[in-house]
This record gives C-alpha cells, sequence and structure tokens, in this order.
C-alpha cells in the first residue's frame, strides 16, 4: 500500500507565491508507485483548500481549489477533515510535508498543530522552527554557544518609536556603515535593506517595521555567502557547501527571484580548510538549534579574510529542483526523489522515537 502524503503549500507569509513553487516541484517528484500524494494550498487568508487538479497546472491562481480540507488536531484520528456539500469525511494520512515558507508555516506553529495530529512530519519540531525563524533569538543562542557572527543589535518598535535619537546614535557608535536592517521574522529578504549613511538608516528602519514589531541591526559583512544543505535526525549528514552569487548588491527578493540570473555555485571555491570549518560549524549550528530532517545553515566568508560568519538556519529552504539545498544534495549523491524518501522516512522515525 502507498503511503499517503499530504503536502503543505502556500500559507499567510510573505513567501507564499515562492513555497507554491517548491511544493509543485516536490509533488512532481514523489515516486506515485510509493506515494500518494494529498496537495493542500492554504490560501492568504488562511483557508485550507484541498487541490483537485493535476500538479503540472498547479500555479498561484487558485482555481481547482474548493474543497475545504485540513489536518485535525485530535491525535486518535491522525487524519484530514475534509467538507464537502457540508458533509464532513476523515481522510486517514501518514505524514505531512509542510512546504511553507516564513511566517505561519515555517516557524513552529503549523508544527505545534501537527505535534498535536501525532502525525508524522517532515522537517524540523516546534522549537527549532521558532528559533531558526527568529533572527534574534537565533543570534542569542548562536552567541552563547561561541559561534561566530557579526555584531547585533535587537530592536523593538515601541522602544524604538519612544526613543529614536537614541537608537540612532547608538547604532552610530556600536556600528560602521554599512549596515543591515532586517524584520526579526522574515524571509526571501522581505523588509530587508542595507543602509549607508542616517538617511538611509532611518527608512530602513521603517521600512523593517513595516513588517515585524521586532528588528535587527547588523554590520554588514564584505563577503561572499556561503550555504550548506544538512540532513538526518540523530546522526547527522553535511553536504559540501556552494556559494550564492547575487544578481544585486546583495541577495535581495528581486536577486532570489525576480532576476533569474544570480548564480550557484556547487560545489564552492574556498580553500580546503575554510570547507572543513564551514562543514563543522553546520553540523554543529545543526544540532545547537536542536534540527532535525533538514535545515540549510547560511554563512558569510568574508572576501578578504576567509573569516566565517554564521548568518541564518533555514528550516523549509527553497525546494525547487533548482534550489541551492536539493542542488547540494544531488551533488553530494542523493538525487530530487531519494531525498524526498530519505525525509519522509526521517519524518516516520522521529515520530516513533517519541513513543
Ligand atoms: P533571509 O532570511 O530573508 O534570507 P538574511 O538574513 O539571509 O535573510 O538576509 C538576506 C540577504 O541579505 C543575505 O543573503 C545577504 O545577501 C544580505 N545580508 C544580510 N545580512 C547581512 C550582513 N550582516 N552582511 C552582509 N550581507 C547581509
Ligand atoms: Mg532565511
Ligand atoms: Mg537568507
Ligand atoms: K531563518
Amino acid at each position: 500500500t502507498k503511503l499517503k502524503v499530504a503536502v503543505l503549500f502556500g500559507g499567510v507569509s510573505t513567501e507564499h507565491e515562492i513555497s507554491i513553487v517548491s511544493a509543485k516541484s516536490i509533488m512532481q517528484n514523489m515516486d506515485k508507485e510509493k506515494y500518494e500524494v494529498i496537495p493542500i494550498g492554504i490560501t492568504k487568508e488562511g483557508k485550507w483548500l484541498l487541490y483537485t487538479g493535476k500538479i503540472e497546472d498547479l500555479d498561484s491562481k487558485w482555481t481547482q481549489f474548493s474543497i475545504e480540507c485540513f489536518v485535525s488536531p485530535d491525535r486518535t484520528k491522525k487524519a484530514l477533515v475534509k467538507i464537502k456539500d457540508s458533509e464532513a469525511t476523515f481522510i486517514d494520512i501518514d505524514v505531512v510535508f509542510p512546504v511553507l515558507h516564513g511566517m505561519n508555516g515555517e516557524d513552529g506553529t503549523v508544527q505545534g498543530l501537527l505535534e498535536l495530529s501525532d502525525i508524522p512530519y517532515v522537517g524540523c519540531g516546534v522549537l527549532s522552527s521558532a528559533i531558526c525563524m527568529d533572527k534574534a533569538f537565533a543570534k542569542k543562542l548562536a552567541l552563547l554557544e561561541g559561534i561566530p557572527q557579526g555584531h547585533f543589535l535587537v530592536v523593538y518598535k515601541n522602544e524604538y518609536s519612544a526613543k529614536k535619537d537614541y537608537f540612532i546614535k547608538r547604532i552610530e557608535s556600536e556600528f560602521s556603515y554599512p549596515v543591515f536592517v532586517k524584520p526579526a521574522n522574515s524571509g526571501s529578504s522581505v523588509g530587508i535593506s542595507k543602509a549607508k549613511d542616517r538617511e538611509d538608516l532611518v527608512l530602513a528602519i521603517h521600512e523593517a517595521f513595516l513588517y515585524d514589531t521586532k528588528i535587527l541591526i547588523e554590520q554588514a559583512i564584505n563577503a561572499r555567502e556561503i550555504e550548506c544543505a544538512v540532513l538526518g535526525n540523530d546522526e547527522v549528514f553535511v553536504s559540501e557547501p556552494g556559494e550564492i552569487i547575487p544578481s544585486r548588491e546583495f541577495y535581495s527578493y528581486e536577486a532570489k527571484y525576480i532576476d533569474n540570473s544570480s548564480e550557484l555555485i556547487i560545489p564552492a571555491r574556498l580553500p580546503k580548510e575554510v570547507i572543513e570549518e564551514i562543514k563543522d560549524l553546520a553540523g554543529r549550528i545543526y544540532k545547537i538549534f536542536e534540527c532535525c530532517g533538514m535545515a540549510r545553515v547560511d554563512f558569510f566568508v568574508d572576501k578578504d579574510t576567509n573569516k566565517v560568519y554564521f548568518n541564518e538556519v533555514n528550516t523549509i529552504p527553497g525546494f525547487t529542483s533548482i534550489s541551492m539545498y536539493p542542488k547540494l544534495m544531488e551533488f553530494s549523491g542523493i538525487p530530487y526523489s531519494q531525498l524526498i524518501d530519505k525525509l519522509i522516512s526521517l519524518a516516520i522515525e522521529k515520530n516513533r522515537q517519541k513513543k
């Protein structure tokens, strides 16, 4: 019998569209002999709908979604609730694959629902997802563990509003321009800017607060962007690092999804000892953040000194067939559809261990 896998995509997130692209790619590459795929889209408003069209036709236009279908939190059921013509039925499922980037999906919220339901799910758990989503908590934890990273400051909206001059002065004394300003909970570079002077800084802070009530100021590092893919629960596998060459001044939303000309270089061209240092750090960071299933651990490597700095962990990384995570795994000998098999078995293994 086939494993019934519900794939969740879309979501109430600024990364809604890209999540659909990732999920489509995953569903197209799932072995139809092994899996019965149940595609569930979450609209931008947060409605859970069953997709009844062909996977090839899936796009962000939201046609062929009409039946309400959501995960039941009732752990005695381990099922989806399907509501059609005002009648509710349960559909048993074996695994959930949340392919939701950003808020309300990558941040522990959906993982919480799946914990309640007791259905195995792909990827990191509640705490790990939440910490990796929150750049402020992630950086504080990394600091506590002695992970190398650039200088940062966390600023809350209410405090900033009350003492703007104090914060601008403090930032200018603690950092030197340029600095990066980012919402604490962000992804796909949404709300992130590089500020070169005070005027930029004020605008950047304003912009970041449009997305979150907590933001980070970070020293800009003149760096190459290096990423590692990590896979596993107790035993972890760390891929060779890859490099991103952004098409813009930094790896902005445009550089990620609009220009189509940012480059992925696999493996990253770095001296052997730097590669070893990065791989070692990626494995340690994965453990420190208690990741399981998968995560992509991102670094900056100083262009002049090759000093390695931790940037962030992405627990549901971009997953189209040309995205960095699957590409790095493929380079390491795990092709795309085998990677999906592996993630699903890791999900089942983790759920069993809790018993
Ligand atoms: P996201 O989760 O949205 O990807 P990141 O923190 O990775 O957020 O920032 C997005 C991009 O902004 C990075 O890939 C990089 O290009 C640039 N960036 C962010 N912080 C810094 C920094 N401290 N120094 C240099 N570049 C940075
Ligand atoms: Mg991110
Ligand atoms: Mg990033
Ligand atoms: K993250």
